[in-house]
């Protein structure tokens, strides 16, 4: 069995509830109502998400495997260049990309460990055991928290040289400067001598992108309801959910894909463990995710910012992503 760390777990055993209802209260109290993209990710929300990266329409999953399987044993090279690190796998989720580089590393004899690292305890036990099974001389140990808390927890139990890893364009889902306070603190726990691997959607076609986050069968849209669903059973709330549509759209001049969830008519929701009650008037939106699409020039920029030296930049067969090596 490898050993897992619960960060998330209060000791109390509330497992966080309190932090939810909060976070919700928060965003639907705001005149302009938004949700925290991050409580997406419940059981349910995993497997639609699985269902999403295998979608036609979802290219971002497909560009970054081609990215890694074309550059695995470079990467693998970079990596490994001054002996031993910890890998560390922010967002870890299937692991579905990281086992590619997992081959490159593996196929090198590198010297490493892997420190998958996600907010979903379903996803991370999962995980163990596939690796256990399928990489049995993998040293594994899968980290369940959120990525701060890992960071931290890492700094703590973690010493050595780090190589983290933060693909499929995770760092999108924040707004700019919540990006530059990300990175600034991911390099606050690392070193010289370290790296990072970012995962970056650049920008497109805005009709390829759109496409992507508004899929023909109806996955995305029932990704993004989930949440409500979620909050129903968690929060013990009474949303109807067959009473909001999702809505997808993309800015150009931004580079920001934006989704919502449109009350379809004039509504009152109780949610009883966040202690509220909240008014919809009707095609009231509620913001409930970002996905920002990069250019090079501004994902190498932010690295600058934030104290990180763009070492590498891994693109795809159509420059539609990019991988981008950082090193401190
Ligand atoms: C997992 C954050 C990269 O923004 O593309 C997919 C999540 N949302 N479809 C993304 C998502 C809607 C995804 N990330």
């Amino acid at each position: 069995q490898f050993p897992m760390i619960e960060l998330s777990r209060r000791q109390d055993g509330s497992n966080d509830i309190s932090a939810f209802a909060r976070d919700v209260a928060e965003g639907l109290r705001q005149p302009r109502k938004t949700l925290p993209s991050r409580y997406f990710y419940d059981g349910t929300g995993s497997r639609l998400f699985q269902q999403i990266m295998e979608l036609p329409e979802y290219y971002l999953t497909r560009s970054e495997l081609e990215v890694l399987t074309q550059h695995k044993y470079e990467m693998a090279q970079l990596f490994s260049r001054r002996g031993f690190f910890h890998l560390i796998d922010l967002g870890a989720g299937d692991a579905l990309k990281t086992r590619i580089l997992l081959q490159g590393l593996s196929g090198q004899q590198k010297e490493f460990d892997y420190v998958p690292v996600d907010i979903s305890g379903d996803a991370m036990r999962q995980l163990s055991d596939n690796m256990r099974q399928q990489l049995p001389q993998l040293q594994v140990e899968a980290v369940v928290g959120e990525y701060f808390q890992a960071l931290e927890w890492l700094q703590e139990n973690k010493p050595g040289r780090k190589v983290v890893l933060f693909l499929g364009s995770n760092i999108g889902n924040f707004k700019p400067d919540e990006s530059i306070n990300f990175l600034r603190s991911i390099r606050s726990y690392l070193s010289p001598g370290d790296q990072l691997l970012m995962g970056v959607d650049l920008r497109k076609d805005p009709a390829t992108i759109l496409r992507a986050y508004n899929d023909a069968s109806g996955v995305t849209a029932a990704f993004n309801l989930n949440l409500l669903h979620r909050i129903n059973r968690e929060l013990d709330a009474n949303f109807k959910v067959d009473q909001f549509s999702h809505h997808a759209m993309y800015n150009p001049q931004e580079g920001v894909m934006r989704s919502f969830l449109v009350s379809k008519a004039e509504q009152e929701v109780y949610i009883q463990k966040a202690g509220l009650t909240v008014h919809f008037d009707s095609w009231e939106a509620i913001h409930t995710e970002n996905s920002c699409k990069y250019t090079i020039p501004q994902v190498e920029e932010m690295g600058r910012q934030c104290g990180f030296r763009p070492e590498t930049v891994f693109y795809d067969n159509r420059q539609g992503f990019a991988d981008v090596l950082f090193s401190i």
